[in-house]
């Protein structure tokens, strides 16, 4: 495989290193008892989402799931306003009223995270219909679950893209399982990509989704395609998060030796031993990204912590139309 651009593998890094030390903060808060609501985390998924976004134009959009922290960093939030949305400050992206399973930045082109499972599929349609009567030629990139696609959203969603050939990415994040329930259980195809036959559109499987580079390459493959408006494309990456399904999970569902096992897998690990050993970067360049990252995730607690929350007169700010 070609080599790809320097500036473009330390961006890599450092956005899954983002991602891997904002979520292992919020985890600590969450013990503290800080961060009200229910929060999932992208720790293990950091490839799956970033290789993806690295595909992009910066204008283009993204729709994500309940475990948006991972998208939301990659395409690019100021984690400033993130970590205060998260505490449900009134500095974060949605003042405080939205927290981790509702961020959305719309100056970064991201128009939401959804608790409801499936819930994106349909805005993503609507956003892409919107840039294809525009001729604006963004794209939008939906993201979800591998349980996802048991809800007859995603179903109703992919057949009115494909129709329509509408330029939307339907982007599959299969970490093996929704909640407790294994997916292979779930559905009696093999792959969730083969799923794209019943509504005539390509699909793309990313058969290892820790592996960034191979993320990254699928994405363009899938870029190219959509953006030249032959119509949407599914592509599912297979990875594994590390930690719970949410901030309460007793985790009963799966062996701990199958946890270790995928830890292995590390996707950053992956990343910066290809780096090292294609000496693209030295050892010292990727510490001082990481030590860069590590500040970064400690300013923006210093920033929501001392941010305040919604005052009472912002209730109903931003709730109904003007
Ligand atoms: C419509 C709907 N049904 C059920 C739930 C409860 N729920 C929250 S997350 C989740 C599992 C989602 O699994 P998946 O799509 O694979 O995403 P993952 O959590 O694995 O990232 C379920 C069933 C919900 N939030 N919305
Ligand atoms: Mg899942």
């Amino acid at each position: 495989m070609e080599t790809l651009d320097k500036s473009l593998l330390l961006n890599m890094f450092r956005k899954m290193e983002e991602i891997r030390r904002m979520d292992l903060k919020i985890a600590q808060l969450v013990k503290k008892g800080k961060v009200p609501g229910m929060t999932h985390f992208s720790v293990g998924e950091e490839a799956a989402n970033v290789g993806a976004m690295m595909a992009l134009n910066p204008d283009d959009l993204i729709t994500s799931n309940h475990r948006g922290h991972g998208q939301a960093i990659a395409k690019g939030i100021n984690l400033n306003e993130m970590m205060a949305e998260i505490l449900g400050k009134y500095t974060g992206t949605c003042k405080g009223k939205g927290g981790s399973m509702h961020i959305a930045d719309l100056d970064a082109g991201n128009l939401g995270a959804n608790g409801i499972v499936g819930g994106g599929m349909g805005i993503a349609v609507g956003a892409a219909l919107t840039q294809q009567m525009k001729g604006t030629n963004k794209i939008v990139v939906c993201f979800f679950g591998d349980g996802a696609t048991n809800e007859g959203a995603f179903h109703e969603a992919v057949n009115m893209a494909s129709i329509w050939k509408l330029p939307v990415i339907f982007a599959c994040i299969n970490n093996g399982y929704g909640i407790s329930a294994d997916i292979k259980k779930m559905t009696n195809v093999e792959h969730i990509y083969q799923r794209a036959t019943a509504y005539g559109i390509p699909g793309i499987f990313v058969e290892d989704g820790n592996n960034i580079l191979d993320v990254y390459k699928g994405f363009q493959e899938a870029v190219a395609h959509v953006r030249s408006g032959k119509g949407p494309v599914l592509i599912e990456s297979v990875t594994y998060r590390w930690l719970g399904h949410s901030s309460s999970d007793p985790g009963k569902y799966r062996t701990r030796e199958e946890v270790e096992e995928w830890k292995k897998k590390d996707p950053i690990e992956n990343l910066r031993k290809y780096l090292l050993e294609q000496q693209i970067a030295s050892a010292e360049e990727l510490e001082a990204i990481q030590a860069e990252v590590k500040e970064l995730v400690e300013e923006s607690v210093r920033f929501a912590e001392n941010s305040p929350f919604p005052p009472l007169e912002s209730a109903f700010e931003d709730v109904y139309a003007e």
